[in-house]
């Protein structure tokens, strides 16, 4: 699957300084198919490659996470205590799979919630994902496919379920675009938002690895990549610690 290289990306990378101090940094390079934003939103440590898949790679991608769903279907999330169900619907691959309910919380298990099944493999695009984007030459453990209908939305949090911190969180996006939000490592440190379309990736690591972010709200009807409408998006991690250290 042809891929951006390590050197296409690094023009689009920059790190700022600032911790916590959200820098929107001007760019006049164009993506891999000469549509992308120009502008790039990057906290000390974040990525983000606007068009990093072509529409080719990210139908193959649909594929994929459609035979992931075959097995392990979505299901219905739920807030620890409060039980309060959420508006993304979510499913896992991989030998981990994030989840949550109002009697285990925020957690990851092997197994899917619902149907009690071990979570599909990780599928070798989605591992092929992983090497291009994170760096490290150890292999993720879990995918979070998160599907977003119109009206579906995830508040600011932090990614901090892992074991380890010292791989980055890969995320991309599929379908409709979203209004995505980032701060800092505090609650209430500033905020900026940005819009996420079809084919980005977003590479939260270093400093930006335990970021605030959140998804505030989904553009219904601006991709036709999905039949149905909606947004997908999978973030792809490492869960515990690699044997010899992350
Ligand atoms: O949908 C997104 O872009 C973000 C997903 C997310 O924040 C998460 O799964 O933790």
């Amino acid at each position: 699957m042809p891929m951006a290289t390590a050197a296409d990306l690094e023009y689009r990378y920059c790190g700022m300084q600032n911790r916590g101090v959200l820098t929107l940094q001007p760019t006049t390079l164009s993506g891999r198919d000469g549509a992308i934003d120009d502008m790039s939103l990057l906290t000390n440590g974040a990525r983000w490659i606007p068009g990093f898949l072509t529409r080719a790679d990210q139908e193959e991608l649909v594929r994929v996470v459609r035979a992931v769903v075959a097995q392990a279907p979505l299901y219905t999330p739920a807030m620890p205590k409060t039980g309060k169900e959420m508006s993304v619907r979510m499913t896992n691959c991989g030998i981990l799979g994030w989840v949550t309910d109002k009697a285990g919380g925020y957690r990851y298990q092997a197994t899917h919630p619902v149907t009690g099944d071990i979570w599909p493999a990780m599928p070798e695009l989605i591992s092929e994902l992983w090497h291009r984007l994170s760096g490290v030459d150890f292999e993720p453990e879990a995918c979070l496919v998160n599907f977003y209908s119109e009206g579906a939305r995830m508040s600011l949090h932090q990614d901090r379920d892992e074991e380890t911190f010292d791989a980055p969180v890969i995320s991309i996006s599929l379908g409709d675009s979203c209004r995505f939000r980032i701060g800092g490592t505090s609650r209430s440190d500033k905020t900026t938002s940005f819009r996420l379309n079809s084919g980005d990736a977003l590479v939260l690591g270093g400093d930006a690895r335990l970021a605030f972010h959140g998804v505030e709200r989904i553009y219904p009807g601006t991709s036709t990549l999905l039949k149905s409408g909606g947004r997908i998006n999978l973030t792809i991690r490492r869960v515990t610690v690699p044997d010899g250290g992350a």
